[in-house]
């Protein structure tokens, strides 16, 4: 605890100027991943942004929800033009995914917008496919389905090497999606999720992927 003026003033004098060795505006060339060709089943998070990123032109929008398929979405999905990767960051409220891609699309009905979600934020705001069926928005909600609190089950099993209170079984996202009055496509294997990604970006509604990821592959996010 101190006062924050106090602090500063004697901190203030002791930084130094670093040198930046790379020029304003570019950023290092992360080593291309070979697990994004990976074809097993559930698919590994690298698989799924891979097939995300081959499905989208630059300066179509990814919205990103909270939990650990925002980790892999921050660390390594490439935002080739600006404003086009937003992510719920700072106090980092789950449940944005949905109600983003609407408000994405409301603002900006030309871009095509893709909501990339848990489980978990994606049920805490499943209500507003109602809103997205009403306005006939068209963008796709891409749901990384691991049946529980992905991010939080990593991080207790890093910490105390043991969960608690992170699993739930979902709903069958299909049928909601359908109860909804809009799409819901489940993927049953690595190779259906760029043919269904391709196909939901033409949809003339709403579509819900719901897609099984294998968080396994989560200690690999510390690699670079
Ligand atoms: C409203 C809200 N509640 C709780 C949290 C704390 N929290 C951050 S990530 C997370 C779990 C996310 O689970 P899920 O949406 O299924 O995504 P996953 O980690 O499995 O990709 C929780 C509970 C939060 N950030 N916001």
């Amino acid at each position: 605890m101190a006062d924050v003026r106090e602090a500063l003033e004697l901190l203030a004098p002791q930084l130094t100027s670093r040198s930046h060795s790379l020029p304003t505006g570019c950023a290092p060339v992360p080593p291309v991943d070979p697990h994004r060709l990976d074809d097993s089943f559930p698919l590994v998070p690298q698989r799924i942004l891979g097939d995300l990123e081959a499905a989208l032109q630059p300066d179509d929008l990814v919205i990103s929800d909270v939990g650990a398929h925002k980790l892999w979405v921050a660390k390594r999905f490439p935002a080739r033009l600006p404003n086009t990767v937003i992510i719920s960051n700072g106090f980092a409220a789950m449940g944005i995914g949905l109600p983003g891609a609407i408000a994405a699309k409301l603002a900006q009905p030309e871009r095509r917008v893709v909501a990339v979600t848990g489980d978990g934020g994606l049920l805490m705001n499943i209500q507003e496919l109602e809103t997205a069926v009403r306005l006939r928005l068209k963008f796709v909600v891409l749901i990384f389905r691991d049946d529980g609190y992905g991010v939080i089950r990593w991080k207790q099993q890093r910490q105390f090497g043991r969960t608690a209170g992170v699993e739930f079984g979902n709903p069958d996202f299909v049928v909601l999606a359908h109860a909804f009055g809009c799409e819901g496509v489940r993927i049953k294997a690595a190779s259906e999720l760029r043919p269904a990604l391709e196909r939901a970006l033409r949809a003339n509604g709403p579509v819900l992927i719901d897609c099984p990821v294998d968080y396994r592959e989560n200690d690999r996010l510390a690699e670079y």
